[in-house]
């Protein structure tokens, strides 16, 4: 198939796009670069040395035989966008392209502004691009976990049957996003969601939980591959953060009581179950939604397991429950439905400590380039104006 992968220089995106080359499939990368240059301007660093993206991909045409094409553009510039959708006609569209931190988009008005424009212009180009020029392709979406929140009930995979006052329907599951970023997310949902009602598009939403890990089958086939590892405050998700953590002797950083439990997998199942669904594309006019993770874990239990596995590396691992810079639930119920994967064959890559032992020593790999002043987060929810404004509130 002629796949077109947008933001497939970042994190999730790449391990895809190779995988999917890999498996035979026409794979061009459209990407701004944006992510690289954000990095720049927060002074952030990833802690693996990535190479720019036409050394990345003359280095897999060298390793596989097979190439990708790079397009440079963005997708809130529609001209471009429909460019390069005429130019490779795809069959599937893949959308990673987005600003996907939830601290980044906190940091204040114009982050917020920033990441609104970002991601929901860019859905919305994407689809008029779709139903201008290639109304029959499959767009396949990244979406979150966190779009549903922690909700006291078991979450379904889209939608939910409800009976209200004596009627029935099944509708878009409730959704409590956490951030700006999270809210994004919805807004994207429902724009995809209108877009196969109305023009009879077929999408596929994948309601990712957090990724773990560095190396996929094929990003380990050359040093010159390697994939992006974030572990600073803004772009750094727990356990990849946890795991430098360990290996530079810094307190493992549980926000608040670390009851929170997110759904979370492996890099290698990001990139399979991206390709299984742009290999078993939804119907025209459906819009699949797919919950996307392959366990659930709490904060501190992740912490806990990478304290284990550091002292038996023979690391001095302590966790620090630091102050929760967001505003969230610490302790809660969490259960979610992911069968729709599962049906389609995923075989899930589990948590094993083994993989914690081996993301540990890669950040040992690269302890020289980690910036120890990045660990911290720094980003809060709440302004300290507010907090002041609460305990006026609580004095009075
Ligand atoms: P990333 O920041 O590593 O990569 C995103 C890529 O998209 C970057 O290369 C960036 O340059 C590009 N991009 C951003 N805006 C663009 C635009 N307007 N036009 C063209 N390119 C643009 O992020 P990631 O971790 O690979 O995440 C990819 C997707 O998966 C995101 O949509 C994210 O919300 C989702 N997701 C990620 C995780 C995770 O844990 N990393 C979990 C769930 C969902
Ligand atoms: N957390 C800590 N300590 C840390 C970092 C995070 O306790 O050092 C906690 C957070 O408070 C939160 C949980 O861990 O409760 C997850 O935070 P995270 O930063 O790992 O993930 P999150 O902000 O939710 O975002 C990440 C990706 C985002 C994706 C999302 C999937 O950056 O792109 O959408 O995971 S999900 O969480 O399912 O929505």
């Amino acid at each position: 198939m002629r796949v077109l992968i947008i933001g497939g220089d970042g994190y999730c995106g790449w391990a895809s796009a190779l995988h999917l080359s890999a498996r035979g499939h026409n794979v061009t990368i459209l990407d701004s670069l944006v992510r690289r240059k954000w990095d720049r301007e927060l002074g952030v660093s990833t802690l693996t040395p990535i190479r720019a993206l036409p050394e990345r991909l003359r280095a897999w045409e060298s390793v596989s035989g097979r190439s990708i094409r790079f397009i440079r553009a963005d997708v809130t510039d529609y001209a471009a966008l429909c460019d390069a959708i005429l130019l490779t006609l795809p069959d599937a569209i893949v959308n990673f392209g987005q600003q996907r931190s939830a601290p980044y988009s906190m940091i204040d008005r114009e982050h917020a502004a920033q990441t609104m424009i970002n991601n929901t212009l860019g859905n919305l180009n994407v689809l008029w691009a779709m139903r201008e020029h290639v109304p029959d392709a499959h767009l396949v979406k990244l979406g979150t976990m966190g779009e549903y929140g922690t909700p006291n009930i078991e979450i379904e995979e889209g939608f939910i049957t409800i009976e209200h006052k004596g009627r029935r329907d099944t509708l878009p599951f409730p959704k409590q996003p956490g951030s700006f970023y999270h809210l994004t997310k919805v807004a994207d949902s429902d724009q995809i969601y209108f877009a196969c009602r109305v023009w009879g598009l077929r999408a596929t939403d994948l309601n990712q939980g957090v990724v773990y890990g560095l190396h996929t089958e094929e990003t380990s086939r050359s040093p010159e591959l390697i994939n992006r590892f974030d572990y600073d405050g803004i772009f750094g998700t727990a356990l990849n953060r946890f795991c430098v953590q360990a290996a530079l002797g810094h307190p493992l950083t549980v926000y608040g009581r670390g009851g929170q439990t997110r759904a979370f997998l492996n890099i290698t199942d990001t990139a399979r179950c991206v390709a299984l669904a742009v290999e078993s594309p939804a119907t025209p006019g459906n819009f699949r939604v797919f919950n996307q993770f392959t366990q659930t874990f709490s904060v501190l239990s992740l912490a806990n397991q990478v304290e284990r596995v550091g002292k038996a590396m023979g690391l001095d691992v302590r966790i620090d429950h630091v102050e929760n810079p967001r505003v969230e639930r610490e302790a809660h119920f969490y259960s979610s439905l992911n069968t729709n994967l599962l049906g389609l064959g995923l075989e899930p890559v589990l948590l094993t400590d083994e993989t914690v032992a081996s993301m540990i020593e890669s950040a040992r790999t690269y302890r020289d380039r980690i910036d120890r002043a990045q660990i911290m987060p720094k980003v809060r929810w709440k302004s300290e104006r507010g907090e002041a404004e609460k305990t006026e509130q609580r004095a009075v």
